[in-house]
């Protein structure tokens, strides 16, 4: 069996600050946070199969707003939920200050939204971790807050690339996947473990994949 795309997904709205964005307790949030350009709107549309749902784009910087995407409850039980793509921080054209206006954002999001059930750190997986995503990793230990990272591109990495990467996501010891948004690599575990984690009691899911962390059997098995 294989999880289940999030599927009739519609646009909610755009907010400027945390106090202005859909509060019911009630709904489950999934969010998206991660370095402008890392791929967040590309990954919000590959787990809905929805070809730029959170319009991606060549040019860094897009995403400068809290955008909520409404999904409905699935016809397997699954419950309604929002998935939320923040503003990427750390692109280097915008001016300092508006850099830190985009960092203030996304903290005060993660301080005040109580409901989100898995941030999703996007990543470029050329990339080691930098400050931010240092921080964001300890203010999520700090607050119990479930994350994932998700490394993107996957598809441009040779395969000593891959390897390199592997052996230093398997020594970072936060939970990992590595994912494509050209072809779909990893999309299905992430969404996996997306679902887990919204889960309603009652709910079985298919058991597509029970590991958190990706290993080298299915990165050979599917590379
Ligand atoms: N080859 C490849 N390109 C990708 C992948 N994911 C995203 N991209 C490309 O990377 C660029 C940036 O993607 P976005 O999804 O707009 O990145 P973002 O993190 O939302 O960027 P901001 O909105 O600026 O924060 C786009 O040109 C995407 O097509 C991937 O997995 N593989
Ligand atoms: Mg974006």
């Amino acid at each position: 069996m294989r999880a289940e795309y999030f599927t009739g997904v519609t646009y909610k709205g755009s907010y400027a600050h945390a106090d202005d964005c859909p509060s019911s307790a009630a709904i489950p949030i999934l969010a998206f946070t991660g370095r402008s350009n890392s791929g967040k709107s590309s990954l919000l549309s590959s787990l809905c199969r929805h070809a730029n749902l959170a319009r991606s784009s060549k040019k860094a910087g897009k995403t400068r707003t809290l955008n909520y995407f409404s999904v409905p409850p699935s016809s397997s039980g699954g419950p309604g939920l929002y998935l939320v793509d923040l503003p990427g921080y750390g692109y280097a054209a915008l001016s300092l200050k508006e850099r830190d206006q985009i960092r203030q954002m996304v903290d005060e999001y993660l301080a005040n939204v109580k409901n989100v059930k898995l941030l999703i750190i996007v990543l470029d997986s050329r990339r080691e971790p930098g400050p931010e995503e240092n921080s964001i990793r300890a203010w999520c230990d700090l607050h119990a807050q479930p994350h994932v990272f998700a490394l993107t591109k996957w598809d441009k990495l040779g395969n000593k690339e891959r390897s390199a990467a592997l052996k230093f996501w398997n020594a970072w010891g936060s939970p990992f996947v590595f994912v494509s948004n050209q072809t779909g690599y990893g999309v299905e575990k992430l969404l996996h473990m997306a679902r887990n984690t919204v889960r309603r009691p009652d709910e079985i899911l298919p058991d597509v994949n029970a590991s958190t962390v990706d290993d080298a059997s299915t990165q050979d098995a599917r590379s």
